[in-house]
C-alpha cells in the first residue's frame, strides 16, 4: 500500500522565513564590515528611491514626512518576508526552487549594489554571503522537516531525498499506518512529533511520538526537528544582525565628530539684534535647534564620511583644479552666517524650513582660487552618496554667504545634515544648492549637465519663493473669545521680508508687527493681536518682500519649482 506524505505548507513557509532571516542577518553582518549601503535591502531601496517617479516621491515625503524611509524599508521587508515564505513552500516540493528564488534575489541585490555610486566589487560580498547562507539554511530546514521518502537508503547524502527524478511528485512511502495525506496537510507516521490532522484525525495524546535520532525523514514530517532548526536559524539571524549593526554603527564617525574643534570664524556673524524672537509659545523659534531641524534627502542610510578621508574636488571649467582636505578647509578663513534653509517640497503652511547659524568657507573664495572660466554657469555638486545639485555660478559669486559649511548652530555638522561638509546658499531651495556630504564640485554649464532632480520633473533653477506661515493658532484650534495672538514666520531669503499682513474672514488686511532680523537671509517672525468673536473664522496671511513683491495668491503645488498661495487656517471661537 502506498502512502503519500509531504511536510505541510506552513512548515515550508516557516523554513523560508527563517532562511530569509538568516540570509538578511548574514548580509547585515557582512555589511557591518563592507559598509551599510552594501546591505542588499538598502541598495535595492536606494535604487527604488532613484527610480520612483517624482510625484510618488513627493507624495511619500508629504504623506510620511521624515518617516518615508522607514515606511519604504518596512515595506520592502514585508514583501521580502512574503516571498521568502513562498520560496520555502516551493522548496518543499523541490529544494532547487528555493535555491533558484534566492539566487534571483541575489542577482537583484548584486545589480543594485553595483549600480550605486562609488560601489566597489567587494560591495557584493554581503549579498552573496547572505544568499549562500539562505540557501544552506533552507535546504537544512527542509531536510530537518524530514520529508517522507521511499527507502531509508535514499537519505544517504545531504541532498539525496530531494533531488530524485520524481522529487516533484508527492513523496510516497510503502506501508505504514498513517492516514491518507493531502498536500499541505501534516501527516505523521511515527518518527518525531506528529502533528496536524490526516484523513482520520486522532486526539493529539493518542498519537505515537517516537524519537529515532538519525532516522528523521524516514517516516515523514518531523515537526520537532524543524522547529529546533528554525529556532537555531532565528538565533543566528538575530545575532548576526545585532553584530552587523554594531560593527557598522555610526560610532567611528561619531567619534571623529566628537574629537573636532571648530576654529573661530574670521568673519563672525553680527550678534543677533534684540527682538529677533518674540518668544511666543507655539511660534517657531528664530533659531531652529539642530535636533528639530527638518531633514530631506534621498539617503536611506546616512553617509558616514570620515573627515580624515574626506576630499573636496573642484574641477571642470576652471584654470586650476583644486583638491581640499578637511584640514585645508578648516585652515581657510571661515565665515559665519544666519541662513534659513527651505525645501522646494514644502507645501504652503508646511514644515520643511529651518533657520540656523552656519560656519563655513565661502564657496566664492574657493572658486575664485580655482579660476572660473568664461561660459561656465553651473556648479554641479555631488555628495558622497551620488546625489547631485545644480547651482547657478552667478548666484554663488554675487557676494552672498554661499558656504561650504562645517558647523550648524555652534556644533560640528550633524551627520544627518551633511557631516563633514555641506553647501548652504541663501535664497535657493535645498535641492539646487544645499548638497550634504559634498565631495565634488564640477564647474560646468546648464546646457551640458543635469542634476539629480531635473530629469525627475523639477526645475533646473529654483530661487525660493516669498512665503509666510501661520504657526499660531493651529489649524482647527478651538479658541475662547477675546484677545488672542496670531503669529508665524515669513521668508524671502536674500531679499528680505518687508511686510506681513493678516486678514480674518476676508476682511481688511491688517499689518502684523515684525520681529528684528540680522539680515535678508533668514525668516522673520510676525505677530498680530486679534479680538476673536464667537463663530468659525478663516485667517489668511501674505508677505511682501523687500523688493515690494507681495506673495502670489494663486495656489500652486510644490512641483516643479515651489508652492505658492496664501496660508489659510480656520479656527472655532466660542
Ligand atoms: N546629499 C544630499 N544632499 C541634499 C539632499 C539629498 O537628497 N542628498 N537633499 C537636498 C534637499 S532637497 C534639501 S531641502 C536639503 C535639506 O537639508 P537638511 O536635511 O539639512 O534640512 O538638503 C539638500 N541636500
Ligand atoms: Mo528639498
Amino acid at each position: 500500500m502506498q502512502r503519500t506524505y509531504r511536510a505541510p505548507a506552513w512548515a515550508g513557509a516557516l523554513a523560508g522565513l527563517t532562511a530569509g532571516a538568516v540570509a538578511l542577518g548574514i548580509a547585515q553582518l557582512a555589511a557591518g564590515i563592507f559598509g551599510p549601503r552594501t546591505f542588499p535591502v538598502v541598495a535595492v531601496g536606494d535604487v527604488v528611491v532613484d527610480l520612483t517617479p517624482a510625484p510618488v516621491k513627493d507624495f511619500a515625503i508629504n504623506a510620511f514626512g521624515a518617516n518615508d524611509k522607514t515606511v519604504l524599508v518596512g515595506g520592502v521587508l514585508v514583501v521580502l518576508a512574503l516571498i521568502a515564505a513562498g520560496l520555502g513552500v516551493a522548496a518543499l516540493r523541490r529544494p532547487v526552487y528555493g535555491d533558484a528564488g534566492l539566487v534571483a534575489f541575489g542577482v537583484v541585490g548584486v545589480l543594485a549594489v553595483l549600480t550605486r555610486p562609488g560601489a566597489g566589487v567587494v560591495g557584493v560580498v554581503p549579498t552573496v554571503a547572505g544568499v549562500a547562507a539562505g540557501m544552506w539554511t533552507l535546504r537544512a530546514l527542509v531536510r530537518r522537516a524530514g520529508l517522507a521518502f521511499g527507502e531509508p537508503a535514499a537519505y544517504e547524502g545531504a541532498d539525496a531525498p530531494y533531488e530524485g527524478a520524481d522529487a516533484d511528485a508527492d513523496r510516497t512511502v510503502a506501508g505504514g499506518s498513517a492516514a491518507e495525506g493531502e498536500p499541505g496537510t501534516p501527516v505523521g507516521t511515527g518518527t518525531g512529533t506528529v502533528s496536524g490532522t490526516g484523513g482520520e484525525p486522532e486526539p493529539e495524546a493518542m498519537r505515537p511520538v517516537v524519537m529515532r535520532p538519525g532516522a528523521y525523514g524516514a517516516g515523514g514530517f518531523d515537526r520537532r526537528r524543524l522547529l529546533t532548526g528554525v529556532a537555531g536559524g532565528v538565533v543566528v539571524a538575530g545575532a548576526a544582525t545585532v553584530l552587523g549593526r554594531t560593527l557598522g554603527s555610526r560610532q567611528a564617525v561619531d567619534t571623529a565628530r566628537g574629537g573636532l574643534a571648530l576654529p573661530a570664524p574670521a568673519t563672525p556673524a553680527a550678534p543677533l539684534p534684540a527682538g529677533t524672537d518674540f518668544r511666543i509659545g507655539g511660534l517657531s523659534p528664530f533659531v531652529t535647534r539642530n535636533r528639530d531641524f527638518y531633514r530631506v534627502d534621498t539617503a536611506l542610510v546616512v553617509p558616514q564620511v570620515d573627515p580624515r578621508a574626506w576630499r573636496l574636488r573642484v574641477h571642470g571649467m576652471v584654470d586650476r583644479p583644486i583638491e581640499l582636505t578637511f584640514d585645508d578647509l578648516l585652515g581657510r578663513p571661515l565665515t559665519e552666517a544666519d541662513i534659513t534653509l527651505t525645501c522646494v517640497s514644502n507645501p504652503v503652511g508646511g514644515e520643511y524650513i529651518g533657520n540656523a547659524r552656519w560656519l563655513g568657507v565661502r564657496m566664492a573664495d574657493v572658486l575664485r582660487e580655482a579660476g572660473l572660466q568664461s561660459g561656465a554657469d553651473m556648479l554641479l555638486s555631488t555628495s558622497e552618496d551620488g546625489f547631485t545639485c545644480g547651482t547657478p555660478v552667478d548666484v554663488v559669486m554675487d557676494g552672498r554667504d554661499a558656504l561650504f559649511a562645517v558647523a550648524m548652530n555652534g556644533e560640528v555638522l550633524p551627520v544627518d545634515h551633511g557631516f563633514p561638509v555641506r553647501q548652504v546658499v541663501p535664497g535657493l531651495y535645498g535641492y539646487v544648492s544645499a548638497t550634504k556630504w559634498v565631495v565634488d564640485v564640477k564647474v560646468t554649464r546648464f546646457d551640458r549637465d543635469e542634476a539629480y532632480w531635473t530629469p525627475r520633473g523639477w526645475a533646473a533653477k529654483a530661487p525660493i519663493k516669498t512665503q509666510s506661515r501661520i504657526d499660531l493658532p493651529r489649524q482647527g484650534a478651538a479658541l475662547r473669545a477675546g484677545r488672542t495672538t496670531v503669529a508665524g514666520v515669513a521668508w524671502a531669503q536674500h531679499t528680505g521680508i518687508e511686510a506681513v499682513e493678516v486678514r480674518v474672514d476676508r476682511g481688511e488686511w491688517r499689518r502684523a508687527r515684525l520681529a528684528a532680523v540680522p539680515g535678508p537671509d533668514t525668516w522673520r517672525q510676525w505677530a498680530l493681536d486679534w479680538d476673536a468673536v464667537p463663530g468659525r473664522h478663516t485667517i489668511e496671511v501674505r508677505a511682501t518682500d523687500a523688493a515690494g513683491r507681495t506673495q502670489a495668491e494663486q495656489q500652486a503645488p510644490p512641483a516643479p519649482d515651489g508652492a505658492t498661495g496664501w496660508h489659510t487656517i480656520t479656527v472655532q471661537v466660542a
